[in-house]
């Protein structure tokens, strides 16, 4: 199971988080980041400049995390859906990672960051491809917080991979079917190495799951917030991990 290895003092040059107690704070926080087009909207701004601007609180939220303690992070930027979004705003999503590289590889690089990937990346234009590998190389020596993007992911496609795995292996007689347990399958999906999320949220409103990792979701607390993704930040994520410390301190006081 993965373990982040804490650093003792905060590399961040913002203010360390104050507000968070050490105490229950989730080991895994997984984001659906909802609202890019709807907050560009009301600006009278293009919807790519919503995924801009979304852009960056990726990074806030990825300092602030670090900053507080989380161990690991999944941010849900491409469903398998997202393709039949118009041609031009796929090709502009697909730009993004090079740009989050260019300009963020440092820092992440500084506090240990190690950055993983989920989903079928082997769908993505070359140039996408091309910076997920270099994103891995750099940082899978790391030992701190993992952020792991999930791209071109869909749960139940994961799902489904996992049992094609495992049937290839019981037919190979590598495998009995009777050895097959909920903890074994969980060892095909694209999470196999990562807990699942203690915390879910999903901004802008929507609430659903939107086939976000469906299976390893089974017993996340859930943050819904109205607030839009580029309007998220420490302060929206400080409220959601502090109402999380609530309700688990809630649920051991009845025990
Ligand atoms: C748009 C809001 C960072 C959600 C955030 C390809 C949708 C901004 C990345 C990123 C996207 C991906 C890989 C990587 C480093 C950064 C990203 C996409 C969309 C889809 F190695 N933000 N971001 N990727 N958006």
């Amino acid at each position: 199971m993965f373990k982040a290895i804490r650093r003792r003092f905060s590399k961040s040059n913002d203010a360390p988080a104050k507000r968070i107690e050490q105490g229950n704070l989730p080991v895994h926080v997984a984001i659906i980041m909802d609202g890019n087009g709807r907050w560009a909207r009301r600006r009278g701004l293009p919807r790519i400049a919503g995924h801009h601007a979304g852009m960056h609180k990726v990074r806030d939220v990825i300092r602030a995390c670090d900053d507080i303690g989380i161990q690991c992070l999944t941010l849900y930027a491409f469903s398998t859906e997202n393709w039949k979004r118009p041609e031009s705003e796929v090709e502009y999503l697909m730009k993004l990672p090079e740009e989050f590289f260019r300009t963020e590889i440092d820092e992440l690089v500084s506090r240990g960051v190690r950055v993983n990937f989920i989903g079928d990346t082997s769908k993505l234009p070359s140039f996408t491809q091309e910076t997920v590998r270099r994103t891995l190389e750099k940082t899978v020596h790391n030992t701190g917080m993992q952020v792991t993007f999930a791209l071109n992911y869909g749960g139940r496609s994961d799902i489904v991979s996992a049992a094609q795995s495992i049937s290839g292996r019981v037919n190979a007689g590598e495998l009995n079917w009777s050895e097959v347990t909920e903890s074994v399958f969980s060892n095909y999906l694209s999470t196999a190495d990562t807990p699942d999320p203690d915390l879910m949220i999903r901004t802008s409103g929507e609430v659903r799951l939107s086939n976000f990792m469906l299976w390893q979701a089974a017993y996340s607390e859930f943050w819904f917030t109205d607030v839009l993704w580029p309007d998220f930040g420490r302060a929206q994520l400080e409220e959601a991990i502090a109402d999380y410390q609530r309700r688990k301190r809630r649920f051991g006081g009845l025990k």
